[in-house]
């Protein structure tokens, strides 16, 4: 049984060693998983962040799991970046709502400089309400993501998506080298990084476990990795993709929380075709994050009712904002109550 030392961050995982975590007895697995976990942060408190699609389709990329490729047939109204004061408006919402992040995310292959100077308006306009902002614009050179961090900008998230071996038949449009390299000039300038995955395209458990180590073989573990299940669209070359078995995917989120033991883990997209037993092992698994709200970014997301309702069932709390000058992740907590009329409250 691996038992995870729970004070070391290790930065040298091999492929092998990563499969035989992922394979482990699932019960050892969720122990281990379970042990890091605690070791680092309150069990039973999750990060909860709200998603906005600042840009929508038209991109010239050719993800075989997205949407918003204007390679691919799926059904989808295009949009111009949103004006500032709607996006403003979201946030405002999403605050309301209980997320201390918000994330904008645009169907760019990469922002020219004009986009830049239009998101960190965004990116100033929402952190001036208190919450911390994540944008996903694709590739980024370094003077922008000095630019970005300027502008007050928490995360960046730009994911692997998946192995360096399984790439390609994935994405053709760029290279796995490109994503390395975003992600370099990111922790250059010294961005938090937001990095992970999509499970289910038809990658292998050893793909899965290549994929966990190059995200924690990289200098710094992202501070949040989402782990994506692949949502199925329509006129994507990825749709009618065979279903993962789910405890493939709990064991992906239990090896995540092992090899990465500080940093926030995303049950990301895919909530809304899960039951909530499901969700409920992910978050035994070391789960601590999730997208709250009623859309991704062109797909539905779980029902904002029904995840309250989890929440309670389950008695997870919603983590407050991050307090300025916090440094090691799961270090501060703030209990906070479910009201009505949120505020300075979370009413997840
Ligand atoms: N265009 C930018 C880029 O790709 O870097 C940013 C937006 S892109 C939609 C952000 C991430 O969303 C992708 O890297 C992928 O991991 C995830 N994603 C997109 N479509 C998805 C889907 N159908 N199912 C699961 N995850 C998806
Ligand atoms: C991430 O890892 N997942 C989010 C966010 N980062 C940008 C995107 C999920 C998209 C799901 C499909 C859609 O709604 O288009
Ligand atoms: Fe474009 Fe991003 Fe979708 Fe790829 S994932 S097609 S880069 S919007």
């Amino acid at each position: 049984m691996h038992r995870p030392d729970t004070s070391v961050i290790r930065h040298d995982w091999q492929t092998d060693e990563a499969a035989g975590l992922l394979g482990q007895p699932f019960n050892d697995l969720l122990f281990a998983a379970q042990s890091a976990h605690r070791a680092n942060f309150d069990a039973n408190r999750i990060q909860v962040s709200t998603l906005l699609s600042i840009k929508t389709g038209g991109c010239p990329e050719d993800c075989g799991y997205c949407s918003q490729s204007a390679k691919h047939e799926a059904e989808l109204e295009r949009e111009r970046l949103l004006p500032l004061e709607e996006v403003v408006a979201a946030a405002r919402t999403a605050r309301d709502n209980g997320a201390t992040r918000f994330c904008m995310g645009a169907a760019w292959r990469n922002p020219t400089d004009k986009n830049l100077e239009q998101v960190t308006a965004m990116v100033e306009a929402v952190s001036a309400l208190g919450m911390e902002t994540c944008v996903t614009l694709g590739m980024l050179t370094l003077t922008q993501a000095q630019r970005l961090r300027d502008a007050g900008l928490s995360y960046y998230n730009h994911n692997l998506d998946t192995s360096p071996e399984f790439y390609g038949r994935v994405i053709t449009t760029r290279t796995y080298r490109d994503r390395l390299e975003t992600l370099e000039h990111v922790r250059t300038v010294g961005l938090k990084t937001c990095s992970g995955g999509i499970l289910g395209m038809g990658e292998s458990r050893r793909d899965r476990a290549s994929m966990l180590c190059q995200l924690a073989n990289l200098p710094a573990h992202p501070e949040s990795v989402p782990i994506n299940l692949l949502v199925q669209v329509e006129g994507t070359p990825l749709f009618g993709t065979d279903a993962l078995d789910p405890f493939e995917f709990v064991r992906t989120v239990a090896a995540a929380r092992v090899m990465m033991p500080r940093s926030y883990v995303r049950l990301s997209a895919g909530r809304s075709e899960m039951t909530d037993e499901l969700q409920a092992l992910c978050f035994l698994s070391g789960a601590n994050s999730i997208f709250y709200g009623e859309r991704l970014l062109t797909t539905p997301n779980a029902e904002s009712d029904h995840d309250r309702r989890l929440f309670e069932r389950l008695g997870l709390e919603a983590e407050a904002a991050e307090p300025e000058g916090r440094e090691a992740p799961g270090a501060c907590h703030k209990t906070i109550t479910a009201t009505a009329d949120a505020g300075a409250h979370a009413d997840v």
